[in-house]
């Protein structure tokens, strides 16, 4: 029988691309997130081994909902997130914060702990969180998302120790830049804001960080992959890029 992965943020980017690797290695893979439409799309790419679920990881009831209808879990990949604004502190927005928490942090604590029973019944569990090298790397106008992401990386790490004998791993995953729709979300749709990002530079693309996540799954059950840090290599820190 097929092990079962559960991709949060499935609907674009980094959970899309993680979802056709997973797939492509054997799992039913549980596609989630709020556009349904976009999931279902993905689901009939993939085939036979794809569901789609509509899922709002700021939502605690749509989180219960989503655990309740799923009779087993062997991977969790905690992707659903992402960054709002690029404001310095000074002249921070309540409410991005508030969703930026909202989303990376209370997002994977509530689906983690909902699927938690079911990853430790598998008897060979794993939790993959979808961090940032925001979550240790400062730079101007991140504090919000950095804050976040510290926040996610930190809850990871408690988790680790407090399923210490259990037969669950716990993966980090923490990229630099990657193009996909997360810098038009972050600049509230603007499109020529996202492209000049990664203007005179190559990123990386979506599918580079499902390999890692696809590679950490396809590991021995007794090897746990405790941190990746994948960058472009034109970006050696979160403010030192090289543009052409
Ligand atoms: O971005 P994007 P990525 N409930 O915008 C979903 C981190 N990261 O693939 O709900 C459920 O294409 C959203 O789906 P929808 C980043 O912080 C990225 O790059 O339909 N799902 C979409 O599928 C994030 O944690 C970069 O709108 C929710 C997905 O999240 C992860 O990588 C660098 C949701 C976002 O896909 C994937 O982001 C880095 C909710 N409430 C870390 N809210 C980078 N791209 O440069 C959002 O260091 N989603």
């Amino acid at each position: 029988m097929s092990r079962t992965a559960v991709i949060t943020g499935a609907s674009s980017g980094i959970g899309a691309a993680t979802a056709r690797a997973l797939a492509a290695d054997g799992f039913l893979v549980v596609l989630a997130a709020r556009r349904l439409e976009r999931l279902r799309d993905l689901a009939e790419e993939i085939g036979d081994a794809a569901e789609a679920h509509a899922l709002d990881v700021t939502d605690p009831a749509s989180v219960e909902e989503l655990a309740a209808g799923l009779p087993t879990c062997d991977v969790l990949v905690n992707n659903a997130g992402g960054a709002l604004g690029l404001d310095p502190l000074s002249a921070a927005d309540e409410e991005k914060w508030r969703w930026m928490y909202e989303a990376n942090v209370l997002g994977t604590m509530r689906m983690t702990r909902a699927l938690l029973p079911a990853l430790v019944g598998s008897g060979d569990g794993l939790i993959v969180g979808v961090t940032s090298i925001a979550a240790f790397e400062a730079y101007r106008g991140g504090a919000g998302y950095m804050a976040a992401k510290a926040g996610q990386r930190a809850a990871l790490r408690a988790l680790r120790l407090e399923l210490l004998g259990d037969p669950v791993r716990i993966t980090e995953i923490a990229p630099g830049m990657v193009e996909t729709e997360f810098s038009v979300v972050r600049f509230g749709g603007d499109e020529e804001a996202a492209r000049r990002v990664y203007d005179g530079m190559e990123p990386l693309r979506a599918e580079d960080v499902a390999e890692c996540i696809r590679w950490v799954a396809s590991l021995p059950s007794h090897v746990d992959v405790d941190e990746i840090v994948v960058r472009p290599r034109a970006q050696a820190s979160a403010t030192e890029v090289h543009r052409d």
